[in-house]
């Protein structure tokens, strides 16, 4: 018996097995739930096809989400072999590198709506082509970071697109709520993804990370599997619109206590 026995699942983001998107997608499988992926093309069939197998997964679509006509063929895809989606999984973001360093407000526009549509539009977009397969009791979460908050050298442009992206998941469980669908993030502790290596400063955070976090250890993409198993189940029933801290408690620390 799994939490999640004749669910089915959507998850966008798995780049390889370091990804979080794959933490979640193996927890929810081992709980019982199907899942399909989808991935930027260039990756499909080298990294993803593969990890879906071994999960005995055959729905694998290439997905750009910049693009309305790619985001429209997937779902038009699932519908071909199914008539609802209980868990949607948006755990992807970019910024161009340049804007990953130095200071932010060298940020050009480009590069900010770049950060904008890829990290926080997609989550609407992707909420709304998923809208008429959704039901009650289905969940959508996404993946964000503290820098939405408060200021993390480097994050930069991340930073802003993830403000935007937790905003999106106030207004987007406002109007789903009435469908009985809840939208839900994920504030995620750094872990050493694709993602973010060779990442400006990232080692440093990581390095200091668990000395500070009460835990006194680092998040693994599991710890972040077993967090979304809860949004995704009935267990989080009532919960909605909510952003949930997956980083050992990192972020209620103000000034971290030594030793
Ligand atoms: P990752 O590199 O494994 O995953 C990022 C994914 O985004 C990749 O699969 C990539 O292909 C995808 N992507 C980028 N541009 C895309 C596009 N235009 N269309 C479709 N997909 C696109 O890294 P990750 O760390 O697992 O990142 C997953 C999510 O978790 C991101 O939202 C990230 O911001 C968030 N997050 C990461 C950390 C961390 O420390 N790694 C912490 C908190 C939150
Ligand atoms: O959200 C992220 C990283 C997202 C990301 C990573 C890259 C690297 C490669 C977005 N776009 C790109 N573009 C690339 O070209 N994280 C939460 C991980 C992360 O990234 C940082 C961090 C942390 C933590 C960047 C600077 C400082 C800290």
């Amino acid at each position: 018996m799994g939490l999640l026995d004749g669910r089915n699942a959507l998850v966008f983001g798995v780049a390889n097995d370091h990804s979080i998107a794959w933490g979640i997608a193996k927890a929810l499988h081992a709980e019982g739930a199907e899942v399909g992926f989808s991935s930027v093309e260039s990756l499909i069939e080298r990294r993803v096809r593969p990890l879906a197998t071994s999960i005995g997964s055959t729905f694998v679509e290439p997905c750009d989400v910049q693009s309305d006509e790619d985001i429209d063929r997937v779902f038009a895809r699932w519908g071909e072999s199914h008539d609802r989606l209980d868990i949607l999984v948006h755990a992807l973001a970019f910024a161009k590198r340049e804007d990953l360093s130095g200071s932010f407000v060298e940020t050009s526009r480009d590069g900010f709506g770049l950060a904008m549509d890829v990290s926080a539009y997609s989550l609407v977009a992707l909420s709304r082509s998923a809208r008429p397969f959704l039901r009650p009791g289905s969940s959508i979460m996404t993946l964000t970071y503290y820098g939405a908050e408060k200021v993390v050298a480097n994050y930069n442009v991340m930073g802003v697109a993830k403000a935007a992206l937790e905003a999106s998941v106030r207004y987007l469980a406002a109007d789903l709520g009435r469908e009985g669908v809840r939208v839900n993030a994920i504030s995620a502790g750094p872990i050493r993804t694709l993602a973010a290596s060779g990442i400006a400063g990232f080692k440093q955070l990581y390095g200091g990370f668990d000395e500070i976090a009460p835990l006194r250890t680092n998040i693994t993409i599991e710890d972040v599997g077993r967090s979304a198993v809860y949004l995704a189940s009935d267990l989080s029933g009532a919960v909605t619109g909510e952003i949930l801290y997956v980083d050992g408690g990192f972020n209620v620390m103000g000034v971290p206590t030594s030793g």
